[in-house]
């Protein structure tokens, strides 16, 4: 049998700061959506599974209940099976929607938070297991697996259908523990709620999906944006691949300055990175892509460093790139270049820039030191910690927090303080 996974639609949403002249490239979630149930029908699918925020209850939904009924009434008329759980979003559409679409195709799975198993069957026989849980309210703090309770059965394929937070025990989105899910008698997991694709497929344990947005919303979701298809193999289920729908990519994109010293030269190097990027997406195959959106970030120690700020914005706003098919925007640029500073000169001189090499070199270890460790771990915390303010975590999806972003954010810090450092000694 084959199936289709997706979730985390956001029916009503469309793909955020966008603004490139004259071009008409839809970026709807509902168009993504249309792109999804042609794809489910094109391979030929047995069913298509849904893994909660389907429908985004903050944003036009009303608008997105037509669309969503619309196609889900065409695939159950086509014998193609539909299972959707709920997830923090769309606890309440969710089971509205299930009242309207009558059909025996269609199964909304593990309504109130209790779990609940459909077995669906192709015509020749075949058959695999369902297993889901649906929000019932908009916060869960305790984990949808605690009351995981269905009886395995190692004789057919078994799929587990929960919207929840695999990367943060203190989520108020339902916690769900990687290996406490690998343990159980599921053949996959198909997960919702996080929008940046994750597949997690270690050898001898099930896999574990997050499917992510198919139509990417915002910059904060880089790369390719999709559905996956996943077929069942003896009693198991094939590691899903994914199919791309989504009509804008969002990419970051670092530009090296080092060695640029003049205005015309920053300019051309510019120009030549956004076209290789858009050359490269060309190459690996675009799918529905029809916009590029870029975030770039300045890098490398350039004489020109002070100055890069001003010729990026003029640049960015004189910027429109049609290549290879695609609409090039620059969303957003981040100035990292610094001044040339000699970092050998202040490392382990009890001075305040020495205190900053010392840390920025100690990060870049293989093995990071105890306090490096505890820097990067103090960080993930606090940048969590605001995640979680109530007026960010109520009108922003949350985002996956590791040692990469920390890092990262630490090094961005230590080398801006240490340039004023820098400079304030050189003036005194
Ligand atoms: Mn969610």
């Amino acid at each position: 049998m084959k199936l289709l996974l997706t979730g985390d639609i956001h029916l009503g949403r469309s793909s955020t700061r966008i603004s490139v002249n004259g071009d008409t490239t839809d970026l709807r979630a509902v168009s993504a959506w249309r792109r999804i149930v042609e794809t489910a029908f094109r391979e030929k699918v047995d069913a298509v599974c849904l893994s909660g925020d389907i429908v985004d209850q903050d944003n036009r939904f009303l608008e997105s209940i037509g669309p969503l009924e619309s196609e889900i009434s065409r695939l159950t008329a086509s014998g193609i099976h539909v299972l959707a759980v709920a997830g923090n979003h769309d606890f309440q559409v969710l089971p509205r929607v299930a009242e309207h679409v009558n059909s025996e195709y269609f199964h909304f799975l593990g309504q109130g938070g209790k779990w609940e198993r459909v077995t669906v069957s192709d015509q020749s026989g075949n058959a695999v297991h369902v297993d889901g849980w649906s929000f019932p309210q908009r916060y869960v703090n305790e984990s949808p697996l605690d009351s995981y309770n269905l009886p395995a059965d190692r004789t057919i394929p078994t799929i587990g259908l929960v919207h929840g937070d695999l990367h943060d025990a203190k989520s108020p989105y339902g916690f769900l523990n990687i290996n406490k899910l690998r343990s159980l008698d599921v053949s996959g997991w198909l997960l919702g709620h996080i929008h940046k694709p994750e597949l997690d497929c270690s050898a001898g344990a099930s896999w574990v999906l997050y499917p992510g947005s198919p139509q990417a919303l915002s910059p904060a979701e880089q790369g390719v944006h999709g559905a996956w298809l996943t077929e069942t193999e003896g009693n198991g289920l094939k590691v899903p691949v994914q199919a791309a729908i989504s009509s804008v990519r969002y990419e970051e994109l670092d530009i090296d300055m080092t060695g640029i010293s003049s205005r015309e030269a920053a300019e051309s190097r510019f120009f030549e990175c956004i076209r290789q990027a858009a050359q490269e997406l060309h190459d690996t195959g675009h799918g529905h892509c029809a916009v590029l959106s870029l975030r770039i970030r300045l890098t490398g120690e350039s004489a020109l460093a002070h100055e890069m700020e001003a010729i990026a914005t003029r640049v960015r706003e004189d910027l429109t790139v049609q290549h290879a098919g695609l609409t090039v925007q620059v969303e957003k640029i981040r100035n990292a270049t610094t001044a040339a500073i000699n970092l050998e000169e202040h490392a382990g001189t009890h001075t305040a820039p020495g205190a900053l090499v010392d840390i920025l070199r100690e990060l870049d270890e293989e093995k990071p030191s105890v306090r490096a460790h505890d820097l990067l771990a103090q960080v993930m915390e606090d940048i969590r910690r605001v995640d979680r303010t109530r007026d960010f975590s109520t009108h922003l999806d949350p985002r996956a927090v590791d040692e990469t972003m920390a890092r990262d954010f630490i090094r961005a810090e230590a080398r801006r303080l240490l340039s004023h450092l820098v400079a304030q000694i050189r003036n005194q």
